[in-house]
């Protein structure tokens, strides 16, 4: 397949440049820790590495060094679309390279071949609790195919340390090329009518996907491709790429660690956030029915903070800049819909809560991030059951976590271990 071709070809290389660094410079000092990192969260400790995406405080996430914009005017598209080859995403993600569009096509084609789903699933997800929430189903969709890793099959064995990337990357082809239609299969389980989708093998990833989901407007082909590029990754240290690394670093197998990862997104301190972001601005519609003024939003929001809740879809850990990802979706909806009610609403709470934030002076960084508007964008197009927009960032998500997974194989990336000390400990460290 023509992702395991290159990247076997730029393995020498990439081998060679990790061994020189660890050989030659592997004492210098890249970072420290405080207590209060230790404490809170690790945030900002320097103690992972991914070539795959990097988040810039200051531009937002690089894929392969090169920006959202970048990335989307480069990829190949299909014909007549506005957004790239979901395939192409995947091919620059594994490779570090633009794919032409006949290599962005021999992934997509790749992923059709493979997109028929066990029917154990199937019936798994049917005999699960009604009230099981999509991200469980889809969590454990997942789990269902282990036994079909190659990876664990050839560990077993005895594969070489040295070529166990080769079925991972199997492992990871398999999986994405049956994610869209488990998450459609999901969506149709739990809000229609329950029939098992069929993936079109003429029609392209965000395509298909669109035809699963039964959604009649054209224009969400583009928006499911747009979507799940968006998504797809955000570096290492985030809590669904970080779970993936971890759990994938004990050499569980590709199923095991995605299953994990999607656990931790369905955190609402991670990929629920988007779902609240909503829930927002529908109740700023309730409050005002409709649309409201900037000076009934400034206060809506001065109440909001002042009753000692957040402000949904804006801030965020690393970026100190609005987040490319919202701009992306942002532009994709003024110029698509830009009368779209809540679409109205989300756009004069961008005009307010900078400045509203600014002059409360607290959160770093008042700009919209990624969350602020994607639900607005999914439920224009009739995805209005907030429950399940989580497992569309999953999907996307798929993308990037399994990229680092062979990425993290291929360079024989160790047991994750770090070591922890105890209060005791810290308080004695304090005391020098
Ligand atoms: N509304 C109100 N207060 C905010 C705020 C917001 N949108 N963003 C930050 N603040 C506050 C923080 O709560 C914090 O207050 P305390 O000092 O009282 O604890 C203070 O400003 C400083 O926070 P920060 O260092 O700027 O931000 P953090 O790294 O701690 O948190 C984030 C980042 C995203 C959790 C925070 O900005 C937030 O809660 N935003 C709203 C929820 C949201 O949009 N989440 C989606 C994040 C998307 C993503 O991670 O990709």
């Amino acid at each position: 397949m023509i992702l395991h071709n290159k990247i076997d070809a730029q393995l020498p290389s990439w081998r060679n440049r990790v061994t020189t660094l660890l050989k030659e410079h592997g004492d210098k000092v890249a970072g420290e820790v405080t207590i209060s990192q230790i404490y809170g969260g690790m945030r900002s400790v320097k103690a992972l590495v991914t070539d795959i995406s990097f988040v810039d405080p200051n531009v937002g996430i690089r894929f392969r060094g090169h920006t959202l914009p970048e990335v989307i005017e480069a990829l190949p598209k299909p014909e007549g679309a506005e957004m790239p080859y979901v395939g192409g995403l995947y091919y620059l993600l594994m490779v570090g390279e633009f794919p032409t569009e006949e290599e962005a096509l021999k992934v997509e084609r790749a992923w059709a071949k493979d997109s028929k789903v066990p029917d154990h699933v199937f019936t798994i997800l049917r005999n699960m609790p009604e009230d099981t929430h999509p991200m469980a189903l889809f969590s454990q969709a997942i789990l269902a195919m282990q036994g079909g890793s190659k990876f664990a099959k050839r560990y077993a064995e005895g594969m070489s340390k040295m070529d166990i990337w080769r079925p991972a990357l199997d492992d990871a082809m398999y999986l994405t090329s049956k994610l869209g239609v488990i998450a459609a299969f999901i969506y149709r389980l739990k809000y229609g009518d329950k029939g098992e989708p069929t993936y079109d093998p003429n029609l392209d990833y965000g395509a298909n996907f669109a035809q699963m989901m039964g959604v009649k407007d054209p224009e969400y082909a583009d928006m499911a491709r747009l979507y799940f590029i968006l998504h797809s990754d955000h570096e290492s240290g985030n809590v669904s790429a970080h779970t993936m690394h971890l759990v994938g670093s004990s050499l569980s197998d590709i199923y095991y660690a995605f299953s994990a990862s999607m656990n931790g997104l369905a955190g609402p301190l991670h990929g629920l956030a988007n779902q609240n972001c909503l829930a927002f601005l529908m109740n700023v519609q309730k409050e005002f029915d409709g649309t409201p003024t900037e000076e009934e939003m400034e206060k809506y929001c001065w109440d909001t903070l002042n009753s000692g809740k957040v402000i949904p879809g804006y801030g965020h850990a690393v970026l100190r800049v609005p987040d490319p990802r919202y701009t992306a979706q942002f532009e994709y909806a003024k110029s698509h819909f830009p009368e779209d009610k809540l679409f109205e609403i989300a756009n004069i709470m961008n005009k307010v809560v900078p400045r509203v934030l600014q002059e409360q002076g607290k959160a770093k960084n008042p700009w919209p991030n990624v969350d602020s508007i994607s639900g607005t964008l999914q439920y224009h197009y009739g995805i209005t059951e907030f429950d399940f927009y989580t497992v569309l960032f999953g999907v996307g998500r798929a993308l990037g976590v399994t990229a680092n997974y062979v990425w993290a194989r291929a360079l024989g990336q160790p047991l994750e271990r770090p070591k922890s000390l105890t209060t005791a400990m810290l308080e004695e460290i304090a005391a020098k």
